[in-house]
């Protein structure tokens, strides 16, 4: 397929278009490490036309029963259901993770978000105060207008319907960026946005570089609030571009999430789960575990399960049925994470396993694909510990107490999520109680409830998302007090 075989669009007021200059961004899958198809590189002026048009169907939008949205996005759900093979492939091709993941996990979960928003839109409900003397007090929740939605590239279609979902249900409408290097499964999102319903303009996807598309559409005067998730850099400059106006800010960043196994847990289901921790979407997810640290009673055994238990996680090729490990998202990527192999070494780490990347055979020769690697003998102030590789890369380190696992874990800028493994009550009450992040997994790992609120504290963000905290950030309050009888 040449590069020009596949096009990929804005969906601006219920349309599909091309970038007003015409200008196209290369797209590459990942498993080739070949260009499969181009992306319209979106500018201030599309940016424009897509606020436009948001800010014009927030009147129509707004006003519309509860019901009423609830409805179209229970039918965009249902479309995304019936697509779901379709979808899970564009997925699996585009960011080079494994289709059986895509299909069990990406797709179901958009339908999933999308129908819990739904629900969410219906049951929506206000405060009302009153018997202090101070008036009858109702609390209205309104929406806010025309708000941006940044997503990243790990779980391309999971985490824009994350956002859209709840921006959508409270009454708002969206211009939505997704990244540049996944805009794939967001095109098909809009094509399916008409089919269900929804008034053009209140969906609007802006494909295009964080650096132009993304840039406008935070200082653009008219987006009243930005959801964003990915790195913490960026999560700063669009921290710094909302300030000047003060508009409402949801920031999910990276993480360097600490996952602990004590001596006395089930260390194989511990081990077990800190392959699939550390190796789920080949690393690529804010939640995985990146530093498992290890009662050091229990060190040798636990290093070996995981040894043991590397030979499920081989890499192959990620559009066949089977695969549990596929490619990293991008070249550029791949460097990143290759470099801090080397950076690993010089800090005197010791590979434990993977270490180096992989040349698979046949249409996968040139793919981006790395070992998954394990790595010991660095202490808590290596890079390898600090920074967040978001790769396939976990290292392991021992502690002697419950104290020192905490330390150890506490040592990070990030505070994301954290997993603590043990057979008793009272270290997994203080773990939780002392761990410095925003969610805590006791003997579970990335087993969520999408009514409980999500988000990470330190440099891993600002605010929550989920259930009401999600319906909350989407709303403005108001209070109006009613005065108490004369
Ligand atoms: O993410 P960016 P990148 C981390 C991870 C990864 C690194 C770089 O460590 O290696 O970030 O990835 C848009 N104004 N995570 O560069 O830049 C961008 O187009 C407005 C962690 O791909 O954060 C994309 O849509 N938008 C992570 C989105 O922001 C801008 C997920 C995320 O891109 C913008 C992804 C700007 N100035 C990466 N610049 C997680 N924790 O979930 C970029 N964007």
């Amino acid at each position: 397929m040449s590069a020009s075989d596949l096009l990929i669009d804005n969906w601006i007021d219920g349309q599909s278009r091309p970038a007003l200059s015409g200008e196209r961004l290369a797209v590459h899958e990942p498993a080739t490490g070949k260009i499969y198809a181009e992306v319209a590189d979106s500018a201030a002026a599309d940016v424009a036309l897509a606020v436009d048009a948001a800010t014009r169907a927030f009147a129509q939008w707004s006003q519309t029963p509860s019901g009423e949205r609830a409805r179209l996005l229970e039918a965009l759900a249902a479309l995304i259901e019936r697509d779901h093979e379709a979808l899970a492939q564009a997925e699996s091709r585009d960011t080079g993770k494994p289709i059986d993941l895509a299909r069990r996990v990406d797709i179901p979960r958009a339908v999933a978000n999308l129908r819990f928003f739904a629900a969410a839109a219906t049951q929506f409900a206000s405060e009302a105060h009153h018997g202090a003397g101070a008036g009858f007090n109702v609390t209205l929740r309104q929406p806010l207008g025309a708000v941006a939605c940044i997503s990243p590239w790990n779980l391309p279609l999971y985490l824009l319907t994350w956002k859209i979902a709840p921006a959508l249900a409270a009454g708002n409408t969206v211009i939505a960026k997704p990244s540049e290097i996944t805009p794939r499964s967001a095109a098909l999102l809009g094509e399916l946005s008409r089919e269900a319903g929804f008034a053009p303009g209140v969906l609007n996807l802006v494909q295009g570089s964080g650096d132009r598309a993304g840039q406008a559409l935070v200082e653009h005067p008219q987006v009243k609030a930005i959801s964003f998730t990915g790195s913490t850099a960026t999560g700063r400059r669009i921290a710094a571009a909302a300030a000047p106006r003060l508009a409402k800010l949801s920031l999910e960043l990276g993480g360097k999430n600490p996952y602990l196994i004590f001596a006395d847990a089930d260390l194989e289901r511990a081990a077990d789960t800190a392959l699939a921790a550390a190796f789920t979407n080949q690393g690529q997810i804010c939640l995985c575990a990146s530093r498992i640290l290890i009662e050091a009673r229990a060190y040798a055994a636990v290093r070996e399960k995981l040894i043991a238990g590397m030979a499920d996680w081989q890499p192959a090729d990620p559009a066949l049925a089977g695969t549990r490990f596929g490619a990293l998202v991008s070249g550029a990527h791949y460097d990143k994470v290759l470099a801090y192999f080397d950076r690993a070494r010089a800090e005197g780490g010791r590979i434990v396993a993977g270490g180096h990347a992989l040349a698979l055979a046949g249409r996968n020769k040139d793919g981006w694909f790395v070992a998954p690697t394990l790595i010991e003998n660095l202490g808590p102030d290596s890079a390898l510990n600090r920074e967040e590789i978001f790769g396939p890369v976990a290292t392991l380190q021992p502690f002697d107490n419950l104290d020192h696992a905490l330390r150890l874990a506490n040592a990070s800028d990030y505070g994301l999520a954290g997993s603590v493994w043990t057979g008793s009550l009272a270290v997994a009450q203080n773990v939780a109680a002392r761990l410095e992040c925003g969610i805590v997994w006791i003997n579970t790992w990335m087993t969520r409830d999408l009514r409980t609120p999500f988000g990470g504290s330190k440099q891993s963000g600002l605010g929550r998302e989920g259930g009401l905290e999600a319906m909350r950030f989407f709303t403005e309050t108001r209070n109006i007090c009613l005065a108490d009888p004369p």
